[in-house]
């Protein structure tokens, strides 16, 4: 399959980002840790793959903005495009030794999300999605499950953290979407869980309290997969809302619902 320019570009700078994190991933006992807030790391990993992804990007795209994790807003002369970077999203796994991470790059254009690349170095796995192009794994088409009834689902979820709010609302949520699914998946990387959905693997999944680079490329993996996202409202507004709901139409709409519920008690 023939992959456009500007996939390749971004393929390119994931993969070489994937490649430092990987080699830091085998010697992680010696990385320097700091703390951004309670439950909130990052290591020179991340700022690595950071540098790689920011110098390749400005390289081959030159003025485009930037939006990345680590290093936060980075203007540019170009006001129609902004990359959306993740180094390392699942952080926390990675520095537990879980290799369940990976490097998420969007880009968007006025405003929407035309291309995304998600690479999990340590599977080897490369997920790419290009707006009505389609969504891909190794080169594999990707389609969301096709399974219908909650009953049968596995769905993923995101569980709040020390430091972040919502564990309230979560708890809710997770005890109304318990009650229907078949079983319930706890990754660790939002990139990760958008791409399983996208490939099928999971038949959907929530999580709030986001920020737009850990989801960017994945909303257009699903959609590309013939999926459907929106926030937790049932809206559009996912990356300014920072919550998502994901899976194909029909878990998608039982999902939101059974998200919102209130409580229920037997
Ligand atoms: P990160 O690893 O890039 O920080 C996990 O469900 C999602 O929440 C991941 O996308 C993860 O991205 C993000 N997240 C943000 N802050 C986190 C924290 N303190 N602990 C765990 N995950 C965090
Ligand atoms: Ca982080
Ligand atoms: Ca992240
Ligand atoms: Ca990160």
């Amino acid at each position: 399959m023939a992959r456009s320019a500007l996939l390749n570009v971004m393929v390119q700078a994931a993969m070489k980002a994937g490649r430092s994190l990987s080699r830091d991933f085998g010697e992680v006992q010696n990385l320097q840790v700091s703390m951004k807030g309670p439950g909130d790391y990052v290591s020179q990993a991340d700022r690595k793959a950071e540098d790689i992804i920011f110098t390749e990007l400005s390289k081959a795209r030159p003025g485009y903005a930037f939006l990345m994790e680590e290093r936060g807003t980075v203007g540019g002369d170009d006001d129609q495009h902004r990359w959306l970077v993740d180094p390392l999203d699942g952080t926390t796994n990675f520095l537990h030794g879980i290799p369940i991470f990976s490097v998420s790059i969007a880009l968007e254009r006025q405003g929407q999300i035309v291309a995304g690349v998600i690479y999990n170095p340590a599977m080897d796995e490369l997920y790419t999605a290009e707006r009505g192009g389609g969504a891909f794994m190794n080169d594999r088409r990707l389609r969301v499950a096709a399974r219908t009834k909650l009953s049968d689902t596995v769905i993923g979820c995101g569980v709040p953290h020390l430091g972040r709010g919502h564990h309230g609302n979560f708890l809710v949520e997770l005890r109304n979407v318990m009650a229907e699914v078949s079983g319930i998946r706890r990754l660790g990387s939002a990139a990760l869980d958008l791409a399983y959905v996208a490939a099928g693997r999971m038949d959907g999944f929530w999580e709030g309290g986001l920020s737009p680079w850990d989801i960017a490329a994945g909303l257009l993996m699903v959609r590309e997969a013939g999926g459907y996202v929106s926030d937790a409202k049932g809206g559009q507004d996912m990356l300014e809302q920072g919550t998502v709901v994901a899976g194909n139409e029909t878990i998608h709409r039982a999902l939101l619902a059974t998200v919102k519920k209130p409580l229920q008690t037997r």
